[in-house]
């Protein structure tokens, strides 16, 4: 058993230096981590722990997948930046692979998720003054409650989160929200005839891995037709393999208008994120409109046609799903009077913990790093559970181990 409460020296060590030249925009469990073997990581003292956090999803491939790793290597050796300036030898290659895998017209290559994000909005505003002829600064976007598509200030402008908005002001305008999983509330902002879009997780990741009614997805999506308005899947935690199926999408057969990933696209080795649209959306942008430093750079490319292929060879979907069934049945026969809630698709679950202070889930955390397993609370009472997607039925019943006696310590 690992020791509970004291840091040893060399963590603290590396705390004291993150706290007095680091920036405090994060409060992290108190485990400095210097190495990745797929579902595992190590600290500094050489203790070992299943990551269940994966990189917030996008270390869906496990911690330095020897294909993806090779590749990264390789190009690494070779060409890593072009700039958009000129061509590079692997931007068309992936632009075609990544859009026949996903069946699109074209793919706007950016980096960070929230980038891709300000890209589509981008892009259903230019569309929707283009193609549907909404009067000029009137497009409006709707969005949901308790969202979370990154930290721009156009992206926070529509958070409902105090912590996200708080003195950040002012805010960026068109933008309508309304109730998560609310069809009858999208029907109504839908009359709008100035509405290009409606941006949506397919599960909400941030809010705790909160899944939707069967339905909703098709439904808002066939709504979305019916007003001629753009249907926009932010994907870059759901995405990817992580809840059980390539896209959570899929699982109601849809296909968005402007499909959004990041995170896992690049195998949790550097930010790689990508914008799908067909040609009636995507040649609304034109040469000089938008773009990006790194956005579409030759390592990224290489990197990311890997992380794509892996996840199709090594069946990943279907293990998420397989194990992530697994995973909530066996943490609901654990009976625990601390768990309100199971909930999730695949391998991006949440427990949701009752009779909870303000300390409980952390506390929990903490007891869960003591005995070999790393999580995080979101939201106060909500604890997110999402290993790496290559993890085996054996090590999902060594972490329910890990997880019923950590419970123990805070019954
Ligand atoms: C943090 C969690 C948050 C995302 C979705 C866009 C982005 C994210 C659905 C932006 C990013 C990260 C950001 C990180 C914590 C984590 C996260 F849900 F995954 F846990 F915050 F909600 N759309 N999610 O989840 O992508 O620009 O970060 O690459 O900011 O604290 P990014």
């Amino acid at each position: 058993m690992i020791n509970t409460n004291s840091i040893s020296a060399k963590t603290h060590e590396f705390l004291e230096k993150e706290a007095n030249y680091g920036a405090h925009n994060y409060h992290p469990l108190p485990v400095v981590l210097t190495r990745g073997e797929g579902v595992h990581v190590w600290d500094v003292d050489g203790t070992r722990y299943f990551d269940f956090l994966s990189g917030y999803s996008a270390i869906n491939h496990g911690h330095c997948h020897p294909r993806i790793m090779a590749s990264f290597i390789e190009q690494a050796q070779r060409l890593t930046l072009t700039s958009r300036a000129f061509h590079s030898d692997q931007l068309g290659i992936y632009a075609e692979y990544i859009t026949q895998y996903f069946g699109y017209d074209k793919v706007l290559p950016m980096n960070t998720g929230v980038e891709a994000v300000e890209t589509a909005l981008k892009l259903a505003r230019r569309w929707g003054y283009e193609v549907k002829e909404i009067p000029a600064d009137k497009a409006k976007i709707i969005v949901c409650e308790n969202n979370f598509h990154g930290r721009t200030i156009n992206v926070i402008s529509f958070s409902t989160d105090p912590d996200s908005r708080k003195d950040f002001g002012p805010f960026v305008p068109g933008y309508e929200i309304i109730p998560y999983n609310d069809i009858k509330a999208l029907k109504i902002a839908l009359q709008d005839p100035n509405v290009a879009g409606f941006l949506v997780e397919p599960i909400q990741g941030e809010a705790g891995v909160v899944v939707p009614d069967e339905g909703y997805l098709s439904n808002a999506a066939a709504l979305c037709k019916e007003a001629n308005v753009l249907f926009i899947a932010d994907e870059i935690q759901t995405g990817l393999c992580r809840t059980g199926k390539m896209l959570a999408c899929d699982y109601e057969n849809v296909r968005p208008d402007i499909l959004i990933l990041g995170k896992a696209l690049s195998g949790g080795t550097m930010p790689v994120s990508a914008v799908l649209a067909d040609d009636e959306i995507m040649l609304t942008i034109q040469p000089g409109d938008h773009g990006s430093t790194y956005g579409g750079n030759p390592l990224a490319c290489k990197v990311a046609i890997t992380a794509l292929q892996v996840l199709k060879d090594e069946h990943m979907a279907e293990n998420a799903d397989l194990q992530g069934e697994y995973f909530r049945e066996k943490i609901k026969a654990l009976n625990h009077a601390n768990i309100a809630i199971v909930r999730g698709k695949g391998l991006l679950n949440a427990i949701v913990i009752d009779h909870a202070n303000k300390n409980t889930a952390w506390d929990l955390c903490l007891h869960l790093k003591d005995n070999g397993l790393l999580a995080k609370p979101t939201h106060g009472d909500k604890i997110r559970f999402a290993p790496p997607l290559v993890i085996t039925r054996e090590q999902i019943d060594e972490c329910i181990e890990i997880i019923a006696h950590s419970l123990k310590n805070i019954g």
